[in-house]
């Protein structure tokens, strides 16, 4: 119900040679696959926290002539780990992106989306917990175990290739359940070099040669440490150069 490409572009597309960077295999794609932007996280009273790129602009431009902008054609589903089915869909009431926020480097790339309630959250009970914020005074360290969860791209992905394919040369896939990665927060001095925004308001998050990362798609969903048996919001996936790559670890905005 909400696609978010116009029926001249799934044409288009499908004449693109497979391996043409531009190519982005949308007649290959389920619909869950083209609907899914982001991540997000509840942090409660009807607040999402994501990140700034995942809510670009308010106009997304116009689709078989109609015009969009997210309060329009984005939904956020809640209370389910499914992304196709269960929990509630809700509309948006408004979205307030930091005010440092900027497309090129991406520094502070986080955004809260207010949500249109109407007692949806109190309906789904247990189903739909708030993640308790980070304490600045417990900072990570070094080597630290977190977590990270999500529905984006499942394959790792080298810096450079075209973006939907996968290291193996396959078209890159979203699950339709929700996934987990075990990572390690590490020294800052490879993401100083690596982004250009860098800076105390980022974290530099590792797959330490696991094969697990986060990917396209996990953009704007939780970094968690766990705390006892409390999941805790420590971070939002920001940006990366590849995925699961050697050596390439991600920037994550400080929650
Ligand atoms: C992305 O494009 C993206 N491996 C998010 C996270 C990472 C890479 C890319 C980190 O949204």
């Amino acid at each position: 119900p909400f696609a978010q490409y116009s029926k001249a572009e799934i044409l288009a597309d499908a004449k693109r040679e497979r391996g043409d960077p531009a190519k982005l295999y949308l007649s290959e794609r389920k619909s869950h696959e083209l609907a899914h932007k982001c991540g997000g996280a509840y942090i409660g009273d009807g607040w999402v926290l994501t990140a700034a790129h995942c809510v670009p602009k308010f106009d997304l431009g116009p689709i078989d002539g109609r015009a969009r902008n997210l309060i329009t054609d984005r939904r956020i589903r809640m209370g389910t780990q499914n992304l196709t089915a269960g929990g509630a869909v809700f509309q948006i009431e408004r979205v307030v992106v930091h005010s440092g926020y900027e497309p090129e480097n991406k520094p502070h790339d986080i955004a809260m989306i207010k949500i249109v309630d109407n007692g949806q959250t109190a309906r789904l009970g247990a189903r739909l917990k708030t993640i308790r914020l980070h304490s600045p005074a417990k900072p990570l360290f070094n080597n630290e175990d977190v977590w990270v969860y999500g529905w984006g791209w499942l394959s790792p992905r080298a810096p450079g290739t075209a973006a939907r394919q996968s290291v193996g040369g396959t078209t890159q896939r979203n699950p339709t359940e929700l996934q987990q990665a075990k990572l390690k927060h590490v020294s800052g001095s490879r993401c100083q070099s690596l982004y250009k925004a860098w800076g105390p308001g980022m974290l530099c998050i590792s797959g330490a040669g696991t094969g697990r990362d986060s990917c396209q798609g996990d953009s704007g969903g939780p970094l968690v440490r766990i705390e006892g048996n409390e999941k805790v919001l420590v971070g939002i996936v920001s940006q990366g150069y590849g995925c699961a790559y050697k050596d390439m670890p991600a920037a994550y905005t400080r929650v």
